[in-house]
């Protein structure tokens, strides 16, 4: 905390005085402005103030990426137990309201300590699983239709009335096993819970709600007393009474009544506000939403990328159990944290272009909007499910459908949920494609349960110019064929082009400011095909489709000065960034190493743009690069980045060994491992710190495939130890490094290692999963 407000922090204040910030100080969830754009509203503190105290809530808040998801997975450090805690404590009279109905809300699966989470979560967990979920899908999709039947000629409508927020009820209820009662009453009942929870009510609301919340408690009650009367009924509440029954000291009474009530709220209004959310960004993007009626595969990511831009879940409450630190700011113990996802979740630092809407991110999957850890959102799964139904029903029969111009959204004031309380669209039914194609109302796509995996994620392009970079390699510049703006990209970025049945990197060396990507190809006559593929098939016209780009190789440009290092094709990152590095007015030296010149691609522009900073090395002519000599041209305030073969990073790795950790960076093409498993493996035993599992990673399989089979999510890319995308964090346990990612410092000191190829090198290991 830099600036003085006068207003003193009350637990830093009492040593002399921590000042609360001017906009740390006026931080107001509960404001319209925050309400309409949280991430926008707290951009500041991502940037200057990533934990902060706020004054007028009482609570230090927590915006940036890295650091919700660390709040997230120490749930010893950071107690859950306040997550249902009441934001304003209620007046004298709200409480004597709420005494009259005996409301007497506890301990549910959401605010929880271990050891009792784990083993009630365990407990009741069967139901969650994708197979139990997949056999909801026609009910899920026939209510939807009865919905759509209902509205589809009248030209207008506002979602939220009339499908948003009753399917996700109707749904949860059933899940549960709960008659189906007085939707009207329950969803007073749900706001009331809302607002009572995580809302600021006036003492005229604090009344009215109240009262709301003790009669919906002694709801709860009244449905959990009939359905213990009916010992074999289905549903999840009916299994946790049977679970009550069974095992009566893990599964208690007092939780079941808590746990009614909580969960129908939990189970349906976070749904019902992200599919509200979703429909509302997808239209506000037309050409997003035109692309997603011509392919439906596209929905379940941008299912992910609509819960990530704009979750229902906007932010989540933890207490520090302990003194403690986060971001290098002292939290002390006893102290309120408010998490917020819905910062995170755009935060630059952790998803690049953060801001944008790209249903093509495959890492959309990583946003926090169902927390992380053990406490993760146990009903994702049925979350996701619904949506995409939703998505496709309307897209499929309503493409023509746009928001209706001029409305404006509000959202219930609460530091908790949002979406929009209203979602009004209009269409000309005349046009309705059903009209002219009656069966199209009832065709279905379906998607498999789960998250969607990146490797399904890919953005169609066409080739808009070929031509010849060098002998041997080809220049392709790809655009979107419907302009449709691409993510931003920063040098050292590659694409993964998919082409035929194969997919291989390449990195982008035209211009960031560029409409389309370009990229350079050296055919590898003695390669896996790939290559030769490309420079034998591609014309311009045709449609290809990528995922990306996504940069491992990060140009460190504030440093003031710089050596770059290119080995044939490796020029390709190396020139944009040199191009980078001119525009910065940086000092730098481009060292380019090849056979013969007709080889080397680019050489034309490296005279043109660099001519005075380039050193070329052609073999040929007996200009091989001293590397040793390079090296030593090293000062504190140089950074080295190299591209090239195996055997030049080899080379430039022991050279650059001894300086310090951050002075030298490469990006090798291949790694020289001859697949991922090798005959000599043996199995070894893995610890998962955070999701309290051991799992067995056997000869013959990766630790990937071990974890991801055991249901954790591990994002990985390249699953050729070349991209870093699979590190996971090393607690415990000595490692056989076998990736091209970490530095000789990073493997000595054995805390990270890519689960996509690495092993361990003893029989077990810890890690932070
Ligand atoms: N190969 C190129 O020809 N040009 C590139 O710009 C390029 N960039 C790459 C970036 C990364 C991060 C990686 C891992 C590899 C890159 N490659 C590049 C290598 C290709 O992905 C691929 O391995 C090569 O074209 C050989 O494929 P093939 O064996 O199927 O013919």
């Amino acid at each position: 905390m830099t600036e003085q407000s006068g207003t003193g922090c009350p637990v830093h204040g009492r040593g002399g005085g921590c000042p609360v910030s001017p906009r740390a100080a006026s931080f107001d969830p509960f404001a319209e402005s925050f309400l309409a754009d949280p991430a926008a509203a707290l951009e500041w503190s991502r940037n200057e103030e990533p934990v902060f105290f706020s004054p007028e809530l009482g609570y230090w808040v927590v915006t940036r990426y890295e650091d919700v998801k660390a709040v997230f997975r120490d749930n010893v450090t950071f107690s859950p137990s306040i997550a249902l805690e009441r934001v304003v404590p209620p007046s004298e009279e709200a409480m004597a309201t709420l005494k009259r109905y005996d409301y007497a809300m506890n301990r549910t699966l959401v605010n929880e300590d271990e050891p009792a989470h784990m083993e009630r979560r365990r407990a009741l967990m069967a139901h969650f699983l994708p197979e139990n979920l997949a056999a909801k899908e026609d009910m899920i999709r026939r209510l939807t239709r009865e919905k759509v039947d209902a509205f589809v000629d009248s030209g207008r409508v506002d979602l939220v009335e009339a499908m948003l927020w009753e399917i996700p009820l109707t749904v949860a209820l059933h899940f549960l096993g709960v008659p189906k009662e007085d939707m009207d009453a329950l969803k007073e009942f749900s706001v009331a819970h809302t607002v009572n929870t995580w809302g600021r009510p006036s003492p005229e609301q604090q009344l009215k709600v109240a009262d709301a919340v003790g009669r919906f408690w002694q709801y709860a009650g009244r449905v959990l007393d009939k359905m213990r009367a009916e010992p074999d009924g289905e549903g999840w509440m009916h299994f946790a009474i049977r679970k009550n029954a069974e095992m009566p000291e893990v599964v208690t009474d007092s939780y079941l009544h808590s746990m009614m009530m909580a969960i129908i709220v939990a189970g349906h209004e976070t749904t019902s506000l992200a599919s509200a959310n979703a429909v509302k960004l997808l239209l506000s993007n037309p050409l997003v939403w035109e692309r997603i009626c011509k392919d439906p595969a596209l929905i379940p990511n941008a299912v992910e990328e609509c819960l990530r831009l704009e979750g229902s879940q906007m932010a989540w409450r933890r207490k520090a159990t302990r003194d403690t630190e986060i971001a290098g700011v002292v939290i002390p113990k006893d102290a309120k944290l408010l998490i917020v996802s819905a910062s995170a979740n755009h935060d630059p630092r952790h998803f690049e272009n953060g801001d944008l809407f790209d249903i093509y991110r495959d890492s959309a999957v990583e946003h926090l909007t169902f927390g992380y850890g053990s406490h993760q959102c146990m009903g994702k799964n049925f979350a996701r499910l619904e949506m995409r139904i939703f998505i496709e029903e309307l897209s499929r029969r309503l493409p023509h459908m746009r928001l209706v111009e001029g409305q404006t959204f509000t959202y219930l004031p609460n530091l908790a949920f949002r979406g929009p309380q209203r979602l009004l669209v209009e269409w000309d039914p005349a046009q309705n494609p059903e009209r002219s194609d009656p069966a199209l109302a009832g065709r279905t796509v379906s998607f498999p349960v789960g998250a969607p995996s990146s490797k399904e994620i890919a953005r169609s392009m066409r080739v808009a110019e070929i031509g010849d970079a060098a002998r041997g390699v080809k220049l392709i510049r790809l655009e979107d064929p419907d302009g449709l703006p691409l993510p931003a990209w920063t040098p050292g970025a590659h694409i993964d082009l998919l082409v035929g049945d194969f997919s291989r990197k390449y990195s982008l060396c035209g211009s960031p400011s560029d409409p389309g990507y370009t990229i350079a190809v050296l055919r590898e006559q003695d390669g896996r095909g790939g290559s030769r593929f490309i420079h034998e098939t591609l014309k311009p016209g045709t449609m290809v489709r990528i995922r990306g780009p996504k940069n491992y190789f990060r140009l460190e440009e504030q440093a003031p000065r710089h050596i770059l290092i290119a080995g044939g094709i490796g020029i390709t990152p190396i020139l944009a960034m040199a191009d980078r590095l001119k525009a910065l007015g940086r000092d730098y030296v481009l060292h380019y190493c090849g056979r013969a010149r007709e080889t080397m691609a680019f050489l034309d522009r490296v005279a043109r743009d660099h001519g005075a900073h380039t050193v070329l090395h052609v073999s040929s002519e007996g200009g091989r690069a001293d590397l040793e000599t390079i090296v030593k041209g090293w000062s504190p305030d140089t950074r080295i980045h190299a591209c090239g073969p195996e055997r030049l990073l080899d080379q430039l790795g022991l050279l650059c060994g001894d300086l310090p950790e951050g002075s030298y960076k490469c990006e090798a093409f291949t790694t020289g491992l001859d697949g991922m498993v090798h005959a000599d493996d043996t199995a070894f035993e893995v610890d998962l710190a955070d999701s309290e599992l051991t799992l067995t990673v056997p000869a013959g399989r990766t630790l990937l495939e071990t974890v991801r089979a055991a249901g954790i999510d591990v994002p990985s890319d390249c699953e050729e130890g070349l991209c870093g995308s699979c590190e996971v964090g090393v607690l415990d346990g000595a490692i056989d490094h076998r990736d091209k990612v970490l530095s000789a410092a990073e493997r000595a000191e054995g805390k990270r290692m890519m689960a996509c190829c690495s092993r361990a090198a003893g029989k077990k290991l810890r890690l932070a999963l």
